[in-house]
């Protein structure tokens, strides 16, 4: 299938033209002088069509790759983006970012920070400040059913101040916050895919945690000089209600978090076995592991009550340690040895394989998802041997991806590579067959990767055509900007036997990790819902200013070119509380609210309700302007908020 026979088959986009968009919104109250003011404003063109080279004056596509003008992606991209603390859209193969999700940062544009509504999903201080401004998104992973993307939710760690995020992506809005107790340095995050009792339930209801900071239990001042007694946890968040379901006590630390297919594991690997704080100790021995949590066992311990509390914290928290879980019938975890220092840990799409890259070895460790379980069952004798295959692979692997011919990739941070590895062949060499093929091919990328991420590389669905390497220095490669540059996501084609380096993109610091998903299972929202907003103002009729001593609620709509308050009067010392509703219909509507002087911007899409709250204690006039350019009278769209003394 072609690039182009692909966007014409996945394409689902609404036919909204030009001249549908005119009917609608720029007509509105305008004079045939301003409306070609208002359409070069917004800017919105006709919907894809087929793009026929120098037909009507488009821009003919140049290589395969190349999405034309007016052309849709193939794939969405959804990267987190490092301490800026966001989750970033683009679009394949185009590499075109569409779009910031603001989640653990503030977004002045959105208003992510500053509204009522954003305040009360981040948590807020006793005074109504936000509780945390910061955050660091590394590792997102979308719910799954049936062993894929269902579209439905997105999960995103924070690292700096341990909380687990949601986003919806019909909306591709923050919709929960979770802060996790007992733990620091909340790094890998992986939603399972399936429950491991309940076969019926074939979607995601888990999220798991690793922590890779240990700590003194609890955190409150004591034990802070006896290091041999801070500990890791690893946690399970329940993906509906977002609340923390229990946490395991482990030897070690995590680091990046897989889960299996059928539900039943959830894995870990530990660089920092020796449980050392200081850099040179965490390298002191030769092996390190993975470890595996059996997930229904350790409910049923939970269920049982064999359960401890730290602080004030109502977790519970099974132990899991080497010690308490020798007996494997009974182990609630299994830690499996594997060289020095591993970091990412991946799933092979067939659900077989775990295959966990070395850092400080050259090497990529493959685990069988059986033989794990046969140690769980007593039937290994020791859980290295659930080891199959540990090919050199170069120096530095980080992450490794999967297409859907058996074939791995993985990144090769000091060889600046990607290499491609057959798990077969690995598999064949490990048990002495010399002639087997391991390694298959090797690109350079430029420079240093981090992540790499295949096409519906973390699901069944797996199709094996392009693999994204995101590098962590981009040096000469795009024009420079200053001490700061910006990181590399390069785009390879992996569909035949060698790779193939299809372009360069530049993002903004820093991704982490990336998914790539079929742009047919995402179904994005156009407008909101009315009724999904409490506190709407459903008729300009509505508006007005409604006061409770000190306090002031004024409620008014938009409707383009217009709020329906053209003024408000406060008094000094109020506490004013704004609640606007977008009332405007049509799709990409958006307007913005900003008051002079008094740090207040947001915006309200189509049909949905914001709210600020803030105190007014210098009297004068305050103009309130729309932000987002609506509509050719969208300088004229203001409302005066007027103080007096
Ligand atoms: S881990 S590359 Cu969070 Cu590798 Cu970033
Ligand atoms: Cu409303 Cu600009
Ligand atoms: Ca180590």
């Amino acid at each position: 299938m072609t690039q182009d026979d692909d966007i014409k088959t996945l394409d689902t986009q609404p036919d909204l033209g030009r001249r549908k968009f005119l009917g609608t919104t720029a007509l509105v109250g305008l004079s045939g002088a301003g409306l070609s003011l208002g359409l070069s404003a917004c800017n919105k063109e006709s919907a894809p069509t087929e793009a026929a080279p120098g037909a009507k004056g488009e821009v003919a596509a140049h290589s395969p790759y190349e999405v034309a003008p007016g052309k849709l992606d193939t794939y969405y991209m959804f990267s987190s983006a490092g301490h800026a603390g966001d989750v970033r859209v683009f679009g394949l193969p185009s590499g075109r970012e569409f779009k910031r999700i603001p989640v653990f940062n503030t977004d002045c544009m959105v208003g992510w920070g500053i509204t009522n509504e954003s305040k009360a999903i981040i948590g807020t201080n006793p005074d109504g400040s936000v509780k945390y401004d910061t955050g660091d998104t590394h590792h997102l992973h979308p719910s799954y059913t049936d062993g894929t993307y269902d579209g439905k939710y997105l999960f995103v760690n924070d690292k700096i101040n341990c909380r687990l995020a949601r986003v919806r992506l019909d909306t591709m809005e923050c919709d929960r916050i979770t802060q996790l107790p007992n733990i620091q340095g909340f790094h890998g995050t992986f939603p399972d895919k399936r429950d491991p009792v309940d076969s019926s339930i074939n979607h995601t209801t888990r999220v798991f945690c690793g922590s890779e900071f240990s700590i003194p239990l609890p955190n409150l001042g004591k034990g802070l000089d006896d290091e041999a007694a801070y500990r890791s946890l690893f946690t399970c968040v329940d993906a509906e209600s977002m609340e923390v379901r229990w946490q395991v006590l482990i030897d070690g630390n995590c680091e990046l978090v897989a889960t299996s297919y059928d539900g039943k594991l959830a894995a870990t690997t530990q660089y920092n076995t020796e449980m050392a704080t200081k850099y040179e100790e965490m390298m002191s021995l030769e092996w390190d592991t993975c470890l595996f949590f059996n997930v229904a066992r350790i409910e049923e311990a939970v269920k049982a009550g064999k359960v401890r509390y730290y602080g004030d914290s109502k977790v519970p928290v099974v132990d899991g340690t080497k010690a308490a879980n020798a007996e494997p019938k009974s182990a609630l975890t299994c830690y499996v040895p594997i060289p020095k220092n591993p970091h990412g840990v991946n799933i092979s799409p067939d659900g077989k394989y775990y295959a966990c890259a070395g850092k400080l070895s050259p090497s990529a460790s493959l685990i069988a998802h059986e033989l794990v379980l046969k140690w769980f069952d007593g039937e290994l004798k020791e859980p290295r041997e659930a080891v199959v295959a540990e090919p050199e692979i170069g120096l530095g692997p980080l992450h490794t991806a999967f297409d859907n011919r058996g074939n791995a990739y993985t990144t090769l941070f000091l060889d600046s590579q990607m290499v491609k590895w057959s798990i077969e062949g690995a598999i064949k060499a490990y048990q002495g067959d010399k002639n087997a093929p391991v390694v298959l091919d090797r690109l350079d990328v430029h420079y240093q990767p981090g992540h790499g991420f295949t096409s519906m590389g973390e699901t069944r669905e797996c199709d094996g055509r392009f693999l994204v390497s995101d590098n962590k220095f981009s040096k000469d490669r795009f024009l420079p900007v200053g001490p700061l540059h910006p990181e590399t996501s390069q785009l390879i084609d992996i569909s035949g036997a060698k790779m193939t380096l299809v372009h360069d993109n530049p993002v903004a610091s820093e991704p982490h990790d990336s998914i790539i998903i079929r742009r047919d299972i995402i179904k994005p929202l156009q407008i909101y819902n009315l009724d999904d907003f409490p506190n709407a103002v459903r008729d300009a009729k509505e508006s007005g200013v409604f006061r409770d001593g000190r306090k002031v609620t004024v409620k008014l709509v938009s409707q383009a070119p217009a709020f329906s308050l053209r003024e408000f009067r406060v008094k000094k010392g109020d506490e004013v509380t704004i609640i606007l509703t977008n009332l405007d219909k049509v799709e990409d509507l958006t307007h913005g609210f900003a008051i002079q002087r008094h740090n207040i911007n947001f915006i309200v899409n189509p049909q949905e309700t914001k709210s600020v709250t803030f105190k007014v204690d210098r009297p004068g006039i305050y103009w309130c302007y729309c932000t987002h350019f609506c509509h050719a009278l969208h300088m004229e769209m203001r409302s005066r908020m007027i103080v007096e003394a």
